[in-house]
Formats: structure tokens, sequence, C-alpha cells
């Protein structure tokens, strides 16, 4: 495992303790250092900082300009032109968790934001063959399902995006998609230590096209099960519609794991396109569940990965 320390990070590292009597003290406790350059406080070098092979940080312009978020625009150059329109106030936001839980509750976004919140770099591989390394800002979703107290019975879980057709010009113009934008995990997908909860990006909170003011990020799955803008998060026994698998469903099954051994019926998953700006596209090769293979493979033993895509 190869640790990366990207240059925006070290420059802002630096900066936060120049001339500062933390000097010393920081950089033994660097790794618990709260960030003050920022609108949010997080700690640095959260768990899984690693990143399976030495990919360099996407540079941050191409996260927020090169988007998928198929309620603005199909056209990846344009969500973030798109989403402008969109005002959105954090203090209005919030998130109903209902369900198989012992009491359903509407969570404010400032509640959410209690959990301490930390940095981990994750690779994003989305199902068209495309990939980034991020550094998302979040926490791991098990604590958050610990305070929820979903009842044992509950199986899985469902999450559903905003779906406001006021300032999201899709939900019309597409409307034989079923809006809105679901997504499901297994509980112990949900459970597991590598699903976060994204409220931030490159250090800042979550820019409307990445998915503010809250979204998920699952590292070993398809870029589409990470959904964005949550505004409801069920507990159910039976396995979840989602969006993508109702639209298409031999395409884009529930599990929807990254695997370069199972094709999409349209296109090899062997390799990905590194979203870097070069002019000559760049080609890796494609790792089984994205490279954290250690880390989630027990969670489909038993499973036949090539029925279950
Ligand atoms: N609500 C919603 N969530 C979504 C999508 C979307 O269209 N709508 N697109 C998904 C896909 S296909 C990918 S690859 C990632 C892209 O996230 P990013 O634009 O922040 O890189 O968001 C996922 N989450
Ligand atoms: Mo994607």
């Amino acid at each position: 495992m190869d640790f990366i320390t990207p240059e925006w990070a070290f420059n802002r590292r630096r900066e936060f303790m120049k001339g500062g009597i933390l000097a010393g003290l920081g950089a033994y406790f660097s790794r618990y250092a709260w960030s003050a350059a920022s609108d949010l406080k997080f700690k640095k070098n959260g768990d899984f900082q690693s990143v399976p092979s030495n990919h360099p940080l996407t540079v941050e312009k191409y996260a927020l300009n090169y988007n998928n978020f198929y309620e603005f625009s199909l056209d990846k150059d344009e969500v973030a032109k798109k989403v402008e329109g969109w005002k959105l106030h954090d203090a209005d936001w919030s998130l109903d968790v209902s369900g198989l839980v012992k009491k359903p509750k509407k969570w404010k976004l400032a509640d959410v934001l209690q959990f301490p919140l930390e940095e981990r770099i994750y690779r994003l591989r989305c199902v068209e063959a495309w990939s980034m390394v991020l550094p998302w800002i979040g926490f791991p979703l098990s604590h958050w399902i610990k305070e929820m107290q979903p009842d044992s019975s509950a199986k899985y879980v469902r999450f559903t995006s905003l779906g406001d057709s006021k300032v999201m010009p899709n939900i019309s113009s597409l409307p034989d998609y079923p809006w809105p934008y679901t997504e499901g995990l297994t509980i112990e997908e949900a459970r597991h230590p590598l699903t976060l909860i994204a409220v931030g990006l490159y250090g800042k909170k979550l820019a409307k096209q990445n998915g503010a003011p809250i979204r998920l990020v699952v590292p070993w799955k398809y870029g589409f099960k990470s959904i964005k803008s949550i505004v409801k998060i069920e507990f159910t026994k039976e396995q979840p519609s989602t969006l993508w698998n109702r639209l298409a469903p031999k395409e884009y099954g529930f599990y929807a794991n990254v695997n370069p051994e199972v094709s999409h019926p349209r296109w090899s998953q062997a390799s990905e396109r590194v979203i870097d700006g070069g002019f000559i596209p760049k080609r890796i090769p494609t790792l089984k569940f994205n490279g954290y293979e250690k880390d989630v493979a027990s969670l489909y033993q038993g499973l036949d990965l090539t029925k279950n895509y």
C-alpha cells in the first residue's frame, strides 16, 4: 500500500502550522490535527487514507467540472453550470430516517455534522470506465446507523436523492426516468467501515455538482451507487429498487461492485480512463473491487459475482 500526501493538503497543513506554537506539537500530532483553513473541521489523514496503488489525486477543477448528476444534465461538462440556479440553504436541509427503525427521525443537517469528520482519499470508478482519486471529508455511515437504531429485521438500506423539478431541469425533461434517484446497499455494506457519508471535498464543503450537502461514497462499487444530495434513508427487509436497476436491469445490477472480469453488456470493464485533463487519454487496468478487495471481499463470499453484477 502506498500513502499519498497530495500537494494541496501538504501546503494547507504548512499554512496552518506556520508561525504557530502548534508547529512542534503539530508534527507529532498531525494525524489528529483539526484543519483550521476551511469551514469544515475535520481530522486529517483519516482511516483508509491509502489508495491501492500510487495514483495521484485528481486535480480539483476536474472533480468540480466533470460530473454525473443526471437530474441536472446528461452532459458532464454542463452540470456545474446547471446547478447554479439551485439555491441551496443548508439550514433548510433535512433528512428523513424511516422504515425498520426503533424511532423514525427527521435529521437536520447541523445534527448530522456533529459526527467527527475525517478526510479520506478514495478512488472513484464510474461504470462508464473512467476514474478519479478524490479527498472526501465525511464520517462512516456505520456511526450514524448506530444512532438510527435499525431493527434486527432490517436487511437493506435505501437512499433517496432530492427530486425537485423546480431546480433540477431533467426531472421534467426525462419523464421516463423513475425519479427521484434512489440507491441501496445491504445493511452489511452500509455498516462497512469504508462506506462514507461525505459532506466535503478538497477541504471544503461539497459543491452542489458533487452532491451537496450530503452524499454517499462507496469506493469499491461503481460510482452510480454513491448517491448525491440525500434526503431520505430507509431500512427495509426486501432488496430496494434503484433508479439504474429499474431503467436497465441487464446493465446495472444491485451490487455493482467494480469488477474487471465482468463486462458491461456494451463495453469492457477491464480498464479505465484516468481523468487528468491530458490530451492523450491515459488508461490503467481496473482492479477488482476497485482495489479494496482485501477490505470487502469477505462481504461476498459464496456470491456468484457474474450473476450478481
Ligand atoms: N442523485 C444522483 N447521484 C449520483 C448520480 C446522479 O446522476 N444523480 N450519478 C452517479 C454517478 S454515475 C457517479 S460516477 C458519481 C459522480 O460523482 P461526482 O460528480 O461527484 O464525481 O455520482 C453518482 N451519484
Ligand atoms: Mo458513474
